[in-house]
C-alpha cells in the first residue's frame, strides 16, 4: 500500500493504483474522456490520448495524465490548480475545434460524453480554429453507422474490438492530423468481418459509432392502417430501459414496458421470452439427441447473432457445432407469421414484426435471408432499447407514471427460465432446468444453479443429471469465446455444452442498451434484476409454460419435430 495526498486529502491505496483510481477513493472527481475501466468485465482503455485528466504532481514540472500515472508513496497531487484546469480546457477546446457542432440533431444529443464534458467545464467559446477534417459517412452496414467526423481518437472502440472481442476490425490508420480509426484500407464496414456485436458502439463516447436508427420505419408501420404491427421485447430490456427515464440501474419495469408499448399503438405486445422458452424446448431436445445418438459435441448455444457471425467468419470449420435453433426473437417472429397468423386469419404479408432488442447485431440478423420462411422475413424491424426510449419520449409517454400491464397472450406468457436468457449463464441454466426434469421425471426443487452464475469471462461447472455428468462451459465476450473455440478446434474441449454470448455480461450489456459510461456496477445491477425477475415468476421452467405447450399441441406436434425443424431451426454458412 502507498499513501498519497490529493487536494489535501490523504488516502492509502494499493501500489498498482493510478492517480485516477486514488482520486476516486479520496472522493475527488477528475474529468476523463478516453478513459474506460470496466474492471469486472476486463475492458480497460488507458491510452491517455485525450489529455483531459491532467493533474499537478508536486516536484514535477510537467502535468501528468491521472489515468495513466501510477501512484508513489508520499505523492502530493493537486487536481484543481489553474494550470491543471487550463490544460484540461485547452484539450477539450482543441477536440471541439475539429468536431462538428450539430449537437441538436446528433444521434447522441444529451448522451454524448464530449458534450457533457464541454458543459461541465463551462466551455462557451472555442479559441482555436484551423484546418478541419471531414470524412464520408459509412452507412454500408445494416447494424451500425460509422461517422469518422465525430471520432475523437480515444481508442475505446479499438480496445473493445481488438482486446476484448478479438475481432480486429478497428485500428488507427494514417498518421498525425490524418489519423482515422477504421477497418484495414478504410473499407466500408459491410465489407469487413465485423460481427456487429456493438461492443464498439457501447463504449464510443461520441456519435462516431452508433446503431442504424430504425425508429422512422416503426412510426411508418404504425401509421399504416393496412398493417398489423406486432412488437416483442427481449429479456434484457425490462431491467435497463428505466435508466433512460431516470430510474436506478436494475429497476425492473416489465409492466410499464408492456403498457408503454400498448400506448404507442402496436396491435399486439408480445414477449421474446416466449420464444426463449420455445428455444429451450428445442435446444434441450437437440442436446439430448446429440448426447444419446453420438452427435457433434460440444453443442453451442446459438441465440446470439454476433457470436454466430464470429464463428462463421473466424472458425468456418466449426459451423456444425452451434445448435441449429434460430434465436428466440426470430422464433417469435416465425410463430407470429405462421401459427398466430393462421389462428387469427391474418395474412402474414400484412403483419409487421418489430423486435426491441438490447443488441445491434439483431438488426443484421433479422435481414438474413436463410432465416426467412417462404421468402418472407420473420422479423421486419429491430430497434434497440435506446431507440424505444426515444419513441416513448417522442410520443410524450411519461414512462415512470405508466401503470403495470401484462403482455398480450398467448405469446406473452413466459417463465423465469426465459427471463434469465438476458444475462451470461442464463441460457444454459434454463436448459439444465428442463433437461433435468425431462431426464429424471422428477420435479427439480432447487432451480438456481449458482455455479453457472457470475461475471467471470470464462466459467465452467459440472452438473449432475440423472446419473450423467454434464460439463458446461460459459463464455461472454468474443475474446473468451475464441479460447473455447480454439480448444474445440484442437480436439481438447471437455465440454458437452457451451453457452456463448458476444457482449460482456450477456444481453444486459448489449450494444443497444442504455450507455453504462464505463461503470460496470450498471451491468451488475441489471444482472441482479434479471435473477430477481426470475425469482418472482410463478413458473420457472420453460417446459411448464402452458401457452408454449398448447402451441406445440396445436401446431408443431412436439419439440424437435419435423415441422419445428422446418420453421424454428436453421443452418450456418462457413
Ligand atoms: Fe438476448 Fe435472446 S437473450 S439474444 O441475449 O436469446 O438481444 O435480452 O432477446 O433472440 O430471448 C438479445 C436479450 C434476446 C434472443 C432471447
Ligand atoms: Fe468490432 Fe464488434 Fe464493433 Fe464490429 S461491432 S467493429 S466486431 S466491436
Amino acid at each position: 500500500k502507498v499513501t498519497v495526498t490529493i487536494n489535501d486529502k490523504k488516502v492509502t491505496v494499493p501500489r498498482e493504483y493510478t492517480i485516477l483510481n486514488a482520486a476516486v477513493e479520496a472522493g475527488v472527481k477528475i474529468p476523463t474522456l478516453c478513459h474506460l475501466d470496466l474492471h469486472d468485465l476486463k475492458m480497460v482503455n488507458r491510452t491517455a490520448s485525450c489529455r483531459v485528466c491532467m493533474v499537478e504532481v508536486e516536484g514535477s514540472p510537467k502535468l501528468a495524465p491521472a489515468c495513466a500515472t501510477p501512484v508513489n508513496d508520499g505523492m502530493v497531487i493537486r487536481t484543481d490548480t489553474l494550470k491543471a484546469i487550463t490544460a484540461r480546457r485547452l484539450s477539450v477546446e482543441l477536440l471541439l475545434s475539429n468536431h462538428p457542432t450539430d449537437c441538436l440533431i446528433c444521434q447522441k444529443n444529451l448522451q454524448c460524453e464530449l458534450q457533457a464534458l464541454a458543459h461541465q467545464l463551462g466551455v462557451r467559446e472555442i479559441h482555436y480554429s484551423g484546418e478541419t477534417t471531414r470524412y464520408h459517412l459509412d452507412t454500408s452496414s445494416k447494424a451500425l453507422i460509422k461517422n469518422q467526423d465525430k471520432c475523437i481518437l480515444c481508442r475505446r472502440c479499438e480496445t473493445a474490438c481488438n482486446l476484448v472481442q478479438t475481432c480486429g476490425i478497428l485500428s488507427a490508420l494514417n498518421r498525425g492530423f490524418k489519423t482515422v480509426v477504421g477497418p484495414a484500407f478504410n473499407l466500408p464496414m459491410a465489407e469487413t468481418s465485423c460481427t456487429y456485436c456493438g461492443a464498439c458502439v457501447a463504449v464510443c463516447p461520441t456519435a462516431a459509432l452508433t446503431e442504424v436508427n430504425h425508429v422512422p420505419k416503426v412510426w411508418e408501420a404504425l401509421r399504416n392502417p393496412r398493417k398489423y404491427v406486432v412488437v416483442q421485447t427481449a429479456p434484457a430490456i425490462r431491467v435497463a430501459i428505466g435508466e433512460l427515464f431516470g430510474m436506478k440501474p436494475g429497476t425492473i419495469v416489465t409492466g410499464k414496458l408492456a403498457a408503454g408499448l400498448r400506448r404507442l399503438g402496436f396491435n399486439k405486445v408480445f414477449d421474446t421470452d416466449f420464444g426463449a422458452d420455445v428455444t429451450i424446448l428445442e435446444e434441450a431436445s437437440e442436446l439430448l439427441d446429440r448426447l444419446e445418438n453420438g452427435g457433434t459435441l460440444p453443442m453451442l448455444t446459438s441465440c446470439c447473432p454476433a457470436w454466430v457471425s464470429f464463428i462463421e467468419h473466424q472458425f468456418p470449420e466449426l459451423v456444425d457445432i452451434p445448435s441449429t435453433c434460430k434465436s428466440p426473437h426470430i422464433m417469435v417472429g416465425t410463430i407470429i407469421k405462421t401459427y398466430f397468423a393462421e389462428k387469427h386469419s391474418i395474412d402474414p404479408d400484412d403483419i409487421v414484426v418489430v423486435s426491441v432488442m438490447p443488441c445491434i447485431a439483431k438488426k443484421a440478423e433479422a435481414a438474413r435471408t436463410e432465416l426467412a420462411i417462404d421468402h418472407r422475413n420473420n422479423v421486419d424491424i429491430v430497434i434497440t432499447t435506446r431507440e424505444l426510449a426515444m419513441m416513448f419520449k417522442e410520443a410524450g409517454i411519461d414512462f415512470d407514471k405508466l401503470p403495470d400491464e401484462d403482455f398480450d397472450h398467448p405469446l406473452g406468457e413466459t417463465t423465469g427460465a426465459s427471463v434469465i436468457f438476458g444475462t451470461t449463464g442464463g441460457v444454459i441454466e434454463a436448459a439444465i432446468r428442463t433437461i433435468h426434469e425431462w431426464k429424471t421425471g422428477k420435479s427439480l426443487e432447487q432451480v438456481e444453479y449458482k455455479e453457472l452464475r457470475g461475471l467471470e469471462g470464462l466459467r465452467e461447472a459440472k452438473v449432475q443429471v440423472d446419473g450423467m455428468e454434464l460439463n458446461i462451459g460459459i463464455a461472454h465476450g468474443l475474446g473468451n469465446a475464441r479460447k473455447l473455440l480454439e480448444e474445440i478446434r484442437e480436439g481438447k474441449s471437455k465440454y458437452h455444452a457451451i453457452e456463448i454470448m458476444a457482449c460482456p455480461g450477456g444481453c444486459i450489456g448489449g450494444g443497444g442498451q442504455p450507455y453504462h459510461y464505463g461503470n460496470d456496477e450498471v451491468i451488475k445491477a441489471r444482472q441482479r434484476a434479471i435473477y430477481e425477475e426470475d425469482k418472482n415468476k410463478r413458473l420457472r421452467k420453460s417446459h411448464l409454460n402452458p401457452a408454449v405447450l398448447k402451441m406445440y399441441e396445436e401446431y408443431f406436434g412436439k419439440p424437435y419435430s419435423e415441422k419445428a425443424h422446418k420453421l424454428l431451426h436453421t443452418s450456418y454458412t462457413p
